[in-house]
């Protein structure tokens, strides 16, 4: 018996999807509702102290983190194998899932808070709001959380974020210029980390960030094409939604741009 507690837009669900659906493995959904705080729910907390997704029970064992669910996932299930052999190709692989984690997720929560769902938790009821800020476990992640939803890309915290990720595609241009996948031969654990990065700048209505970046488009291509994509990613993702991101993101664009310029 696998459960995922998971949410469809949420970028470390989708990376564990992505590569759950990579080795063909079903799971029960729990679908938590982020916005509505599903995440605070005490009988949830029992299994993420954190508070937050995904959490993977697999035959009892519960396992949080997504870079160590991803790489539990292929020690247990080593078919097709998702890292390079060689050390320090594995060596160089972990450090893109080492990035996501120190400085890119922090990240890519602000950009998303301060313009994709901001307009929709601006109209919840005030308490609700504050109830769901106060029950982040982290003081900077909530500051940061009550900021962007406040001030949106006018926060302090905004312009730092951007130059954090646009870094990132930077990067990941760079060293895709001259193979096809991040974690080797093949699509793996690197590639299907950093996907949701990419693809959040692209549903927040940010595309020229990537499209002038060529090879990381190119990349981004070659990740939509494969099956595992739709099953782990597009399969989940909700028309309403989408378009709330879309939109958000061309409304602010003008003030955007001129920071995405490293
Ligand atoms: N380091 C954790 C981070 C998990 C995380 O931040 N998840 C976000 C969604 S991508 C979340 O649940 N946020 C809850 C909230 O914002 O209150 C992991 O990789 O699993």
């Amino acid at each position: 018996m696998r459960e995922l507690y998971h949410n469809a837009f949420s970028t470390c669900s989708q990376k564990v999807r992505l590569v759950l659906a990579e080795k063909g493995l079903e799971f029960v959904s729990h679908e938590i509702d982020l916005l509505g705080g599903g995440q605070h729910d005490p009988e949830y907390v029992k299994l993420n102290p954190n508070h937050v997704v995904p959490t993977l029970v697999d035959e009892g064992d519960v396992l949080t983190e997504s870079t160590l669910i991803n790489e539990y996932l292929d020690d247990a299930y080593p078919d097709p194998p998702m890292r390079p052999t060689g050390a320090a190709a594995r060596h160089a692989s972990r450090m893109w899932t080492q990035k996501l984690d120190h400085s890119v997720h922090a990240a890519t929560g602000i950009v998303t808070f301060a313009i994709g769902p901001r307009v929709a938790l601006l109209q919840q009821p005030e308490a609700v709001r504050e109830a769901n800020i106060n029950s982040i476990p982290e003081p900077a992640r909530r500051a940061a959380r009550r900021s962007v939803i406040e001030h949106g890309v006018g926060a302090p915290e905004f312009a730092g974020a951007i130059k954090t990720m646009v870094g990132l595609l930077q990067e990941m241009d760079v060293a895709l210029g001259n193979r096809e996948w991040l974690s080797g031969d093949s699509f793996g654990l690197a590639d299907a980390a950093l996907l949701p990065y990419v693809l959040r700048l692209d549903q927040l209505a940010m595309g020229p960030v990537i499209e002038a970046r060529p090879h990381l488009a190119e990349w981004l291509g070659r990740v939509q094409a494969l099956s595992a994509y739709q099953v782990a990613v597009t399969d989940w993702l909700v028309a309403p939604i989408v378009e709330l991101f879309r939109t958000q993101g061309e409304e602010v664009w003008s003030q955007v741009e001129p920071l995405t310029r490293l």
